[in-house]
């Protein structure tokens, strides 16, 4: 068993005064603030009942409200489900079942959408109605246990039915530290957090900030031009974003350049065009390409700024203490060969929640096996060349054709259906349908059925009646075929 001063606790000892938040308004918090805060929200919680262990879920927008939300769930030591505010009802109720979650902490300004969920036997607490002062907080646990789980945060599966990935104090730990190695630090460093916090890519430099000592800046939502303000004129260091955030900053910037002490776009959660790659060059914009997910609790591999122009396109190399192999029937491949991209390292999760047959799959003497394919260059350089089985990133969301088909063919007038990823100008990639109708059938109809199912990025945007589907012998989906028909 490995205890640490709870990460907060020992930052807010060595750099009180310094700013621990800057708000979107210019308001600031220092570390002492946020800790003082998080620690009267913890024991608010624990005087509900909250206690160590148990399984809490938080739906919540970006706010200073939930970043302290997360840090006092960390002081009770209870395991946050952070849940994407994206969802419909009938997703969110999946992951509270699920997860045998008993509490459920959430966003004033969701209240209403939370009082439509099945929260029957779950416990709901505001997250503004905590009180963060006067309280007597000289109980609450300044130590964490670096194996214990802090995070259960889903992510959807290839059979059509979500996961939650496991993710531990030590999963966080080597996150921020593998990124430090990678990245450096300066005292002068400031991160920009626009990402939601509910996936990991913004959860992480929740983490960073602590354990480093810098800043956040605070995005309640994706502002372009908050954020190109804050990168312009209030000295932010590095930013996190995903493809479709660089496209409207690179769109923003125009002429203009960022100064000189802007010195990271952290690029990350799917693939991004070569020739948005180097309309970054041409702006002289730092970008760093990363490849990561939920599993390995963000970036696993990044390609640093100095090799940004001779290996474009590629996501770098596995960070300090990672392992990354590319591997076919068993055999690890030579470079230049295209093979299952598996890797292992202390940022990868301990597994799947309660899906213990997944987990002997895909989790093998610690290396996960991530489903994407990749190939490394001669000089050890990833490139990740197509996505675990049939995903399609929209904006940086998830979407799987599983899930997709399954809620379509739930529907009385659909005889099959079958689901792929088109590319689009704006998010990349969106899902389209392909539906072989049982009886006449409206697509508007089908589409109003998919949007009360499944969250606003998952339902097609696109729809075409197919006689009948290609399957192979053993049945299965050739969704190639379809990604044929639609002249990809
Ligand atoms: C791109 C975002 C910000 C777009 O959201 P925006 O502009 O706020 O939209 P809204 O105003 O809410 O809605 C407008 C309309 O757009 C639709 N919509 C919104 N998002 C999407 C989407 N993704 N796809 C399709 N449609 C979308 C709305 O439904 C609405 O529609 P109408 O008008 O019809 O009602 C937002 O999508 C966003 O935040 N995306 C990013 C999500 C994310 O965090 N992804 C990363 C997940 N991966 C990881 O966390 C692991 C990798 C990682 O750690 C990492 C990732 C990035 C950078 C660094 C790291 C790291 O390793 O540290
Ligand atoms: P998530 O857990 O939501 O972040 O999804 C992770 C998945 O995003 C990975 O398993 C990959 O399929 C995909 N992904 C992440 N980074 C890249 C990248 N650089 N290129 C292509 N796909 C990526
Ligand atoms: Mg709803
Ligand atoms: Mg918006
Ligand atoms: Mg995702």
């Amino acid at each position: 068993m490995t205890t640490m001063l709870n990460w907060l606790t020992k930052r807010a000892e060595l750099s009180p005064t310094q700013d621990a938040v800057v708000l979107k308004d210019g308001t600031t918090y220092s570390f002492e603030q946020l800790k003082n805060h998080a620690k009267h929200m913890a024991k608010y919680l624990m005087d509900l009942g909250v206690s160590q262990g148990d399984h809490v879920a938080v739906i919540a927008k970006n706010s200073y409200r939930f970043l302290i939300t997360v840090h006092a769930l960390n002081y009770v030591g209870a395991v946050s489900f952070l849940i994407n505010t994206r969802l419909t009802n009938q997703e969110i109720d999946f992951q509270l079942k699920d997860g045998q979650v008993k509490y459920l902490l959430f966003d004033e300004n969701l209240k209403q959408q939370i009082s439509e969920l099945d929260h029957q036997g779950i416990q709901l607490t505001n997250i503004h109605q905590c009180p963060l002062e006067v309280a007597d907080i000289s109980q609450v646990e300044d130590e964490i246990n670096l194996n214990n789980k802090s995070h259960i945060l889903y992510t959807s599966g290839t059979t059509g039915e979500p996961k939650g990935v496991q993710l531990t104090y030590n999963n966080h730990w080597w996150s921020a530290n593998a990124s430090l190695l990678n990245l450096g630090l300066y005292a002068y460093d400031r991160w920009l957090l626009s990402l939601p916090m509910f996936h990991v890519g913004g959860l992480s430099i929740v983490y960073r900030s602590v354990i480093y000592g810098i800043p956040i800046h605070l995005h309640e939502t994706f502002d372009v031009e908050a954020i190109h303000h804050d990168l312009t004129e209030r000295n932010v260091t590095i930013v996190s974003v995903v493809t479709v955030m660089l496209e409207q900053l690179l769109e923003r910037l125009g002429e203009e350049r960022y100064p000189d002490h802007f010195r990271c776009m952290l690029l990350g959660g799917g693939p991004a065009p070569k020739g948005l790659l180097e309309q970054a060059k041409e702006k002289a914009v730092p970008v760093y390409q990363s490849y990561g997910m939920t599993e390995t609790a963000s970036q696993f591999c990044t390609l640093d700024n100095a090799n940004a122009l001779t290996k474009i396109g590629s996501a770098g190399k596995p960070l300090f203490t990672n392992q990354l192999k590319i591997v076919h029937n068993e055999t690890e491949l030579p470079p230049h060969e295209v093979g299952e991209i598996v890797v292992k390292g202390p940022t990868v999760t301990m597994g799947y929640y309660k899906r213990d047959d997944e987990n002997d799959k895909t989790l093998q003497n610690g290396w996960l096996k991530t489903g994407d394919l990749g190939y490394f260059d001669d000089e050890g350089f990833l490139y990740v060349v197509d996505r675990r089985k049939d995903l399609v990133i929209s904006g940086g969301e998830n979407v799987y054709p599983a899930e997709i088909e399954s809620v379509l063919k739930s529907h009385p007038k659909v005889k099959d259906a079958g689901v792929v990823g088109q590319s689009d100008d704006k998010w990349g990639q969106v899902p389209v349908a392909f539906i072989v109708p049982k009886s006449s059938i409206d697509f508007v109809e089908l589409e109003e059925f998919c949007s009360s199912q499944l969250a606003k990025y998952k339902v097609p945007k696109g729809w075409h009646k197919i006689d009948v589907l290609p399957r192979n012998a053993s049945k299965k989906l050739l969704r190639h075929q379809l990604v044929k028909q639609l002249g990809e």
